[in-house]
């Protein structure tokens, strides 16, 4: 549960400059938290670096019974020692985790806090990465059984080489914060609502005491209440959280334990996959919004506050109802403005890259398949009660068309987990690659089928008509699948402020060009339900031929946020496009 201060616990940020150095000989310099490291330092070093990198501060330890700290992202892997003894560790850099420091620190104690960071990607981490100093399917290297050997060379060589297109940020990207609890607390709290005003509840805790809660409406009255860990209450007319500007109406959930008490939001709506119709509160519902990254200058994959509420309000201005949050979960502060904002969210795992290209089965060569369902269970866990939520997507771009039999049997236990584990049981989706979908037989058993095209971008490339004809074939194939569809990732790469009279790749006329052919595709096609343009903005990225300035500049907007010609194309668009239009 995301730290609360209230009348029985407190929580200190320790967010400010803390030591930093890559190794244990170096003298500490100074670093920025919540941030990457990677980008404050004009030190080539910080953007290179490949291994460890260690953090440093001391705080004085609060009163209050129960003192834990918590780290809301640590990329990727973390170990967390307190005054030189290790006190946590954790795999995985987009979900939080915590040490509880009561035993080890007593009310008005200065503590010394050091993070170890490790930055390095491989077949063992989502997102994906390639041992072997050569991509993992370059020619000195192109049987997976050298892994073991190309573990020790990425040692001595030292490179990080991404499976995936955004920059591999790393460091303390997330607030840290020290939070105090009664000793016996509420560890955590599952709703389920629904339109009718029904809502199922359960508390978990931990120690001795009575637990009651109290539906309060947004202005405070109580609606509702009950006691005891779980059951059933019933808010009479309920308003309803709508997934539009000025209307997502949230209630809170007022949960006591003993001495404790937590505030959760929430709201009463519908998520629903009928036939080749995604509804929320039961009707039909058109996904209008570009993917993003959690990107920026400076602070690179770091939480900003700043940059997040000026994002969301370019996505009202865009008139987007939608963000997918492409490649990994993001920081709660985004989805706790997404629910005030009544915009809709797709919650993606961090498996990125898996198997894409692979010469031999991926899926029974790598052992992600435990690690895959943990970090599922974490981000549910995590992000279970936000009414922005309304699809869960379990990774992005996987192969799934050369090894078709073992990808289905690798997704599909994840598919059920994800239904099983969700207390609000959404639908669910994997994000899939532009591949040859007549092999691929997991695409297609999503609830919604989501698929990266690049029509006339990365193929036919330039060539807009052709792009449009290839395009209508594809979608005629899955006319026949009775799903709803949406185009999860479709761009151009575009130099801000290159013109041309003829609308030629990298130019702003091209970037619009290509949407309104590709749109006009989908604008034909009933088993539609959205578009999610790739980028909401430009953002930084490997080097490589393709990438100028470490940047994929698909953005509608540059890093800077400044729009490019496609932004005011989409504002205008999405102002009129409706569910039903075709
Ligand atoms: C994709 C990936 C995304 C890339 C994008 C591109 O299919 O999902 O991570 O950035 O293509 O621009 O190549």
């Amino acid at each position: 549960m995301y730290p609360q201060t209230n009348a029985a616990r407190s929580v200190r940020d320790l967010s400010g400059v803390w030591d930093f150095r890559f190794n244990a000989n170096d003298p500490w310099q100074t670093i920025a938290v919540p941030a990457s490291y990677n980008d404050q330092s004009p030190d080539p070093e910080f953007r290179r670096h490949y291994g460890m990198a260690y953090y440093r501060t001391r705080f004085t330890v609060p009163e209050g019974a129960r003192r834990v700290l918590r780290f809301d992202a640590v990329t990727h892997n973390a170990a967390v020692r307190l005054n030189g003894e290790e006190i946590a560790t954790h795999r995985g850099g987009f979900l939080p985790f915590e040490a509880d420091i009561t035993a080890l620190a007593q009310p008005g104690e200065t503590v010394t806090l050091e993070v170890e960071v490790d930055n390095r990607i491989g077949h063992s981490t989502l997102p994906v990465g390639n041992e072997g100093g050569t991509a993992f399917f370059g020619s000195d290297n192109a049987g997976i059984p050298a892994v073991e050997a190309g573990k020790a060379r990425q040692q001595m060589q030292g490179v990080n080489l991404p499976n995936f297109d955004f920059f591999n940020y790393a460091g303390i990207t997330r607030p840290v914060h020290l939070y105090t609890t009664p000793a016996a607390y509420i560890a955590d709290i599952a709703l389920a609502p629904a339109m009718d005003g029904t809502l199922d509840y359960k508390i978990n805790t931990i120690g001795d005491g009575l637990a009651s809660i109290e539906i309060l409406n947004d202005e405070g009255k109580v609606v509702a209440d009950g006691k005891g860990e779980s059951g059933t209450l019933h808010v009479e007319d309920p308003h309803l959280w709508q997934p539009r500007p000025g209307t997502p109406y949230l209630y809170t959930a007022l949960v006591k334990f003993g001495q404790d008490e937590y505030r959760q939001q929430f709201g009463f709506r519908s998520v629903e996959v009928r036939g080749h119709q995604f509804l929320i509160n039961g009707e039909p519902f058109y996904f209008k919004g570009p993917c993003k990254h959690e990107d920026s200058a400076f602070r690179g994959r770091g939480y900003d506050a700043c940059v997040t509420v000026t994002d969301l309000k370019l996505y009202q201005w865009l008139n987007a109802n939608c963000l997918r949050m492409s490649h990994y979960p993001y920081a709660e502060e985004v989805y706790d403005l997404c629910d005030r904002l009544g915009i809709v969210v797709i919650d993606e795992t961090p498996a990125v890259g898996i198997g894409a290209g692979a010469a031999c089965d991926p899926y029974k060569t790598f052992p992600l398949k435990a690690y895959h369902s943990a970090v599922l269970r974490a981000m549910i866990d995590r992000d279970k009660n936000h009414p922005c939520v309304v699809l869960w997507s379990l990774g992005n771009e996987p192969d799934t068309e050369h090894f078709p039999q073992s990808a289905y049997d690798y997704w599909r236990p994840l598919y059920e987990q994800a239904h099983t584990q969700d207390p609000q049981d959404r639908p669910v989706t994997m994000v899939c690659c532009q591949n040859d979908y007549t092999r691929d037989i997991t695409t297609r058993t999503m609830d919604v089928v989501c698929i990266n095209r690049y029509y006339g971008w990365y193929n036919l490339s330039g060539d807009l008509e052709n792009a449009a004809y290839a395009f209508q074939q594809e979608l005629d194939f899955w006319a026949g699948i009775d799903k709803p569809l949406v185009l999860s990732e479709y761009g151009a790469d575009t130099v801000a402020g290159l013109h041309g009279t003829a609308p030629e790749m990298f130019t702003e006329e091209f970037q619009v060009e290509y949407y309104k052919t590709i749109n006009a595709c989908l604008d034909s096609r009933p088993f539609v339900v959205g578009e999610w343009p790739w980028n909401f903005a430009d953002f930084s990225t490997q080097q490589g031929p393709m990438r100028v300035g470490s940047c994929n500049r698909k953005g509608l907007f540059t890093r800077e946020r400044t729009p490019k010609l496609a932004a005011h194309y989409f504002k205008d668009r999405w102002a009129k496009k409706q569910p039903n239009d075709r």
